[in-house]
């Protein structure tokens, strides 16, 4: 059984994967400053250090001992970061490269979250791997940044590492009432009340959406991909859903919800977004939950919450 650091373990994504590696029977040390994360996610047999990953020290205290790094500490609201550059920099660039130096002594695998955000916006669909990376806001900039810090860890040290681009993570756990929350929360924190989702613009822009057990999957079999060369792999369903379909979805399990309704575009998106998840694909890795099923959980979640 193995020892595992999980910084953002506190979080929507990190608190499932400490789930899934303790129910496997391994150890997990969790690094979170419980800025977005919530105490109340973490299994009380996680080792929880509440503490801040952009400190040096702190993190390679951390990681003392451990066997792999997951390394999912960010603030991910692109709005929260344009607005505190210096914040983003410092918690989504300056933390992942202390997950490296504090692996590289024992070389010991590091797994971390990047996203779809170092694309951009404008390049051709789906979004292979080898697309140009053209971030348009200081969260893409600091994972692209990430990314590139993690080759040069690579090459230097012989860093193992993987990167995951995560597109579009929906599922239990993910802040509802928070305004950075995604779409899928939000439609649902409405269907439970019986108020309509809100739909922006025409509702025909596309996301692609994963579940966030399949991200979980995704970050456990990077274990197994962990190379000097520091890989980087879509992780999304490869599926494009529209906005509008997805709020119907959501109202119809709200049973007698409002029906959806429009309000203006929202300044600053993206028409399309839509992953090409080949890569990943080839190495034995799939999505395994459709859309239904993972709104249903999603939904049963937020009327629970
Ligand atoms: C997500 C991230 C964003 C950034 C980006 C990178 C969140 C909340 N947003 O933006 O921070 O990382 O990915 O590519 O994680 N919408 C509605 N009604 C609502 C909420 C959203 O119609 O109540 C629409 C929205 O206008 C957009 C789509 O749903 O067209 C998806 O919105 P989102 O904020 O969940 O995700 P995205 O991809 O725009």
């Amino acid at each position: 059984m193995a020892l595992y650091l999980i910084t953002g373990g506190a979080g929507f994504i990190g608190s499932r994967l400490v789930d899934a590696l303790l129910a496997d029977g391994h150890h997990v040390r969790v690094l979170d400053d419980l800025s977005s994360g919530r105490r109340t996610n973490l299994d009380p047999r996680a080792q929880l250090l509440v503490a801040d990953a952009s400190d040096g020290g702190t993190y390679a205290g951390a990681a003392r001992n451990v066997d792999a790094i997951f390394h999912l500490c960010a603030i991910t609201s692109v709005e929260a970061c344009a607005r505190d550059r210096e914040r983003s920099r410092r918690v989504n660039f300056k933390a992942a490269t202390h997950a490296f130096d504090s692996a590289r002594d024992r070389r010991i695998p590091v797994i971390y979250a990047s996203s779809a955000a170092v694309y951009g916006a404008g390049s051709d669909l789906p979004l292979g791997e080898s697309t140009e990376l053209r971030p348009v806001s200081a969260y893409g900039e600091d994972k692209r940044d990430s990314e590139f810090h993690a080759r040069d860890a690579g090459r230097t040290y012989a860093q193992p590492s993987v990167g995951l681009r995560f597109f579009n993570v929906y599922g239990p756990r993910q802040r509802p009432g928070d305004p950075y929350s995604g779409v899928v929360t939000n439609f649902c924190d409405k269907a439970r009340r019986g108020e309509p989702c809100v739909v922006f613009g025409d509702g025909g822009q596309t996301r692609d959406f994963i579940y966030v057990d399949d991200v979980v999957s995704a970050l456990r079999f990077s274990l197994s991909l962990a190379a000097p060369e520091a890989p980087v792999f879509n992780v999304g369903s490869g599926t494009p859903t529209t906005i509008r379909k997805l709020a119907e979805c959501v109202s119809a399990l709200g049973g007698d919800a409002a029906a959806p309704i429009s309000a203006p575009e929202r300044i600053g998106d993206i028409r399309h977004s839509l992953a090409d998840i080949g890569r990943l694909r080839s190495r034995g890795w799939a999505p395994r939950t459709t859309l239904d099923e993972g709104l249903k959980a999603t939904y049963e979640y937020s009327r629970r919450a």
